[in-house]
């Protein structure tokens, strides 16, 4: 099973991982994740997007634990005889262990707002979600790579980047470019330019170097790359940039 964000399928799926699969002639399911953070029409286009490329689709909101039936279903008429394991792969905060837990009801399985915190899934751990199927919990085992924007949306932690404005700016740029309001409706800037919107959420929040009272640009960088692994800078990247792509 591959955890897609489906703010962003085009960065968050791994063809190499995909391409794995398929040679050792497994099963695979794209589960696109955070359904929640996206039209329900847009959802659907995914899915017929990917399933036109023959995979096995579903998508779910799993911390409001939607899509939940689908996916045991899904699992159970994939599964090649019984008992079953299904191991659970993805960049890093796509919400693997929070679908885990959707699944394993009551028993939970740590999940992570912030890789390398504690609660942050070290170790692959197994995890039964019905009598006869199990589930793999994987920290992320696919290597964050990629460009700086890439990296940040693949759920790189800020606190990892050598220099977090520049991919903080591009993040910025791109959640402009596919929602015109995100910035407003994340911090109420009415500003366009990423560094001028950078310098300001220091500014609103007091961030100022001690001698020279200039704004800490650094730390607003972190906190909106942040704010994009929340959800709570939203956009999301519309289908047809995938199909104007292929
Ligand atoms: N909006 C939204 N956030 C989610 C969803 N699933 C997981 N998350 C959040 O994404 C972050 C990473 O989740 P986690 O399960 O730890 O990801 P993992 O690193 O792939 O195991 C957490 O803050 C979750 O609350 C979802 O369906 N919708
Ligand atoms: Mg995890």
């Amino acid at each position: 099973m591959e955890v897609i964000d489906i703010r962003d399928p085009i960065s968050t799926r791994s063809r190499r991982l995909e391409r794995m699969v398929e040679r050792m002639e497994r099963e695979l399911i794209l589960v696109l994740n955070k359904a929640d953070l996206v039209p329900r029409n847009v959802a659907e286009k995914w899915k017929k997007l990917f399933s036109g490329e023959g995979y096995h689709v579903v998508y779910m909101a799993a911390r409001d634990h939607k899509g939940t039936r689908v996916l045991r279903r899904t699992i159970k008429s994939l599964a090649p005889g019984f008992p079953t394991i299904v191991a659970v792969v993805g960049f890093p905060k796509t919400g693997k262990s929070t679908i885990i837990n959707a699944l394993k009801g009551r028993h939970s399985a740590s999940t992570s707002p912030i890789p390398g915190s504690p609660g942050y899934t070290r170790h692959a751990q197994l995890y039964k979600i019905e009598p006869k199927i199990y589930m793999i919990d994987t920290p992320g085992v696919i290597p964050v790579e990629g460009g700086e924007l890439e990296s940040v949306i693949r759920g790189k932690p800020p606190e990892e980047l050598k220099d977090p404005v520049r991919p903080a700016m591009m993040l910025l740029e791109k959640a402009l470019k596919y929602n015109p309001y995100a910035v407003l409706e994340a911090y109420g800037i009415k500003e366009k330019d990423p560094y001028r919107i950078l310098e300001l959420i220091a500014f609103h929040r007091g961030w100022l170097y001690k001698t020279t009272k200039e704004p800490l640009v650094e730390e607003a960088a972190k906190t909106v790359i942040r704010d994009y692994h929340r959800g709570k800078l939203l956009f999301y990247v519309p289908p047809e940039e995938y199909l104007s792509q292929r």
